[in-house]
């Protein structure tokens, strides 16, 4: 039987660190019955947290899928749902919810209100155009502040946020919140623990509220009507909109990104998620809400295909998530379009391969429900895929598209490892290779000179996680090293014209390879999106030709290029990749008999190793944002502190007897950082921190780096 799409809702929980999204999940699994018994972070029984590791330090580490189902007004709702990790090292996990959900709820502590990595989920939402609704969460909290926080969605996030409910009390005074749109105040039984938020007593709105209901309810009227031209009409005549007209132009604001509800309440107390929920339905779209979608002709990339998101066309999927499992590797699907069944071969259009769809399963956290169909709209981890990629599309063999793919962060840490024993050798490889396609951002090369394995990551917590699942999923023996920063390579100047000429020709088939190229710094934004498809931007390298004619055959450009690029993973000055350069062949030479391939790539190594040498070479260093939250009396010790680290402090500001430190400092300083913030505050600062650019080693730092590596 053919389902409403109208009624599912593919939705993702982002938020900083700490802020509630697995608490949230949580109540959202007990309150549409997938759960009997509600599980809690703090004692390691979430359920959406099913990973030993993710319950033994209670954060979130990888996201986790469920499917469940919501009245609203007598019908029925299905929600996807996905909780996604609040710590940056794992930022991938919200990287590719956000590519493939249709909707989110941000999720902020109602103390705190937008904090640093608020503000990354944020961008990554708003980068793959996800409508968002708030829930301003934690009001039970001490210090918390419903009007703070709401105003740091507006200011810090700049986001167009509209209140459609405010909280009665907050911190210890907490009760239940206003509904702006209905009109009524609901109070929930805070103090019975038993009672997990059922009922919920509703009155009109009390006396000493009025005032500020009829201020937020005014200000929420106003911005409604502002992106409605009907409801402006009323509300200049001074008509009261309706609660169906209201909901009808908040959903289509929302859509259009002009608009976030802001909901509130205390996932903790079980407060405010029923409604939450109902705000889900209202208010985020549909898999119809995006009636078609976009691709291109693997075949003839410049033309672009549409397709409709109805289970009647020809399926096409995204890989979004690969999860390794004892049965073989459990491939996450989103259908967008079209309709799969198990058994069914599909193309992998991104890498030009067949693959087969065994078995496909619905997932609730650990545990799958088999299924046998699954259409546009739904979201399923199929068996049988062997060779996809995260990013990789999947369509009907016969009418093959390529949707848009995803992009990660480059990977910042790194750490040598090394198998303990000859057996732990062995299964090292394999076992790297399954993590790796779990993880985008994982990334793993065996240096041949030292005989070490290095593998790389997104911070420290990311690369500790990783060492212990090679320990205990794939029963792996390493010894780690320290870790260390992953430094990179760029040039300072340019360099015209440096040839590179490979040549041996003493006795039978010589070697004649022959190459001139031009290179220069190259900074890849605002440039035509064309001209770097063109010269191949990838890994910080661009590749233009401009040898026309007779000089090099044609067969051999491709390989001066590869040689360069090849040249450019190592480096130059001391082994790290080298980037953002581009480089231009202006000339060559070949010969007709000696000339080869092979000659030809290392004639184009050598001129861009001499060109990189001849243009400057410097090292660069990733530096990170970083932010301290410290009680006003520790603030000195931790300036000073961050200045010894070669640190820049970009901004302090003033919460109560809390200050907000954020400073800019090199990754290379900040190992073990945490403990000792620690321990100079006696426990009683934090901080976070995330990748922010690539910046030149001052000269004195760089002189130690390269000693270290030789
Ligand atoms: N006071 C209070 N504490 C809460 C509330 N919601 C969650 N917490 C607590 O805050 C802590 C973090 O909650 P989580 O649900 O794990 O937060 P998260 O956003 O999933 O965290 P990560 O996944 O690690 O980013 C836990 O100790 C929760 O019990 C709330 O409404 N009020
Ligand atoms: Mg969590």
């Amino acid at each position: 039987m053919a389902r409403d799409l109208s009624k599912i809702r593919n939705i993702g929980i982002c938020a900083h660190i700490d802020a509630g999204k697995t608490t949230v999940s949580e109540r959202v699994l007990y309150y549409t019955g997938k759960i009997h018994k509600m599980g809690e972070v703090h004692e390691g029984t979430a359920t959406m947290d099913f990973d030993e590791e993710e319950q033994k330090r209670g954060i979130t580490i990888q996201s986790a899928a469920t499917t469940c189902p919501w009245d609203r007004n007598g019908e029925e709702y299905t929600i996807n749902l996905i909780d996604t990790p609040g710590h940056v090292d794992f930022t991938v996990e919200v990287e590719r919810s956000m590519r493939v959900l249709d909707g989110a709820v941000a999720v902020f502590d109602g103390k705190e209100g937008v904090e640093a990595q608020s503000e990354t989920v944020w961008r990554q939402a708003t980068k793959y155009n996800v409508p968002r609704l708030c829930f301003i969460n934690k009001m039970d909290k001490v210090g918390a502040d419903f009007d703070f926080s709401f105003n740091s969605i507006r200011e810090r996030l700049g986001a167009p946020a509209v209140a459609v409910q405010i909280s009665i009390g907050q911190a210890s005074t907490f009760r239940g919140m206003i509904d702006l749109i209905r009109g009524v105040a609901m109070y929930y039984k805070l103090d019975d623990d038993k009672d997990k938020g059922k009922t919920i007593i509703e009155k009109p709105i009390p006396e000493e509220e009025k005032e500020r209901y009829e201020k937020w309810r005014h200000d929420m009227i106003e911005k409604v009507a502002e992106t409605d031209d009907a409801l402006m009409e009323k509300y200049l005549n001074g008509v009261e909109p309706t609660e169906d007209e209201l909901r009808t132009a908040i959903r289509a604001a929302t859509l259009a990104f002009k608009m976030h509800p802001v909901f509130c309440g205390s996932a903790l107390k079980y407060v405010g998620v029923q409604r939450l929920l109902d705000g889900v339905i209202d208010y985020l779209p549909a898999p119809t809400d995006i009636p078609t979608i976009t691709g291109h002709d693997p075949r003839e990339m410049d033309t672009e295909i549409v397709r409709k998101t109805t289970p009647d066309q020809p399926f096409v999927g995204i890989v979004f998530k690969i999860v390794n499992d004892q049965h073989g590797d459990l491939t996450y699907v989103r259908v967008y379009s079209g309709t799969i069944e198990k058994g069914t071969r599909v193309l992998n259009s991104t890498r030009d391969k067949r693959e087969n769809i065994s078995r496909m399963f619905q997932m609730h956290a650990s545990d799958r429900n088999p299924v046998d169909t699954a259409e546009a709209g739904d979201i399923v981890a199929c068996i049988g895929i062997k060779e996809a990629l995260t990013g990789d599309t999947l369509c009907d063999q016969d009418h093959p598209i390529v949707l848009e793919k995803m992009t990660f962060p480059e990977t910042v840490i790194s750490m040598s490892i090394e198998p303990k024993t000859a057996a732990d050798k062995q299964k090292l490889g394999e076992a790297l290779t399954t993590l790796k396609r779990e993880d985008p951002t994982f990334q793993a090369s065996y240096d041949e000179e030292t005989g070490q394995t290095i593998i790389s990551g997104m911070g420290e917590l990311h690369l500790e996680i990783l060492r212990n699942k090679l320990t205990r999923d794939h029963k792996v023996e390493v010894i780690v090293g320290k870790p260390k920063v992953a430094y990179k390579e760029t040039i300072t100047g340019s360099a015209q014209r440096v040839r590179g000429k490979h040549i041996k020709q003493s006795g039978g088939r010589g070697q004649f390879g022959d190459c001139t190229i031009n290179i220069e710094h190259f900074d890849p934004t605002n440039v035509d999106p064309e001209d770097l498809k063109e010269w191949g931007w990838a890994d910080g390298i661009a590749f233009e030709n401009k040898v026309f004619g007779g000089s090099i055959p044609k067969e051999y450009i491709p390989s001066i290029e590869y040689g360069i690029r090849m040249a450019a993973k190592t480096g130059v000055l001391a082994n790290y990749p080298l980037i953002n350069a581009k480089i231009t062949l202006v000339d060559g030479s070949y010969h007709p008999v000696d000339s080869s391939q092979i000659a030809f790539e290392l004639a184009g190594q050598l001129a861009f190793r001499d060109a990189c040498t001849k243009a400057g070479i410097t090292l660069l260093e990733p530096i990170m944002k970083l932010v301290i939250t410290t009680p006003e009396d520790f603030v000195g010790n931790v300036t000073g502190d961050v200045s010894k680290r070669r640190g820049i402090i970009v901004n302090s500001d003033q919460r109560g007897n809390t200050r907000i430190v954020e400073a800019e400092v090199p990754l290379s300083e900040m190992f073990g950082y945490t403990t000792e913030l620690r321990s100079m505050t006696t426990g009683r600062a934090s901080s976070v921190m995330e990748p922010l650019k690539y910046a030149p080693v001052p000269n004195s730092v760089r002189n130690a780096i390269l000693e270290e590596v030789g």
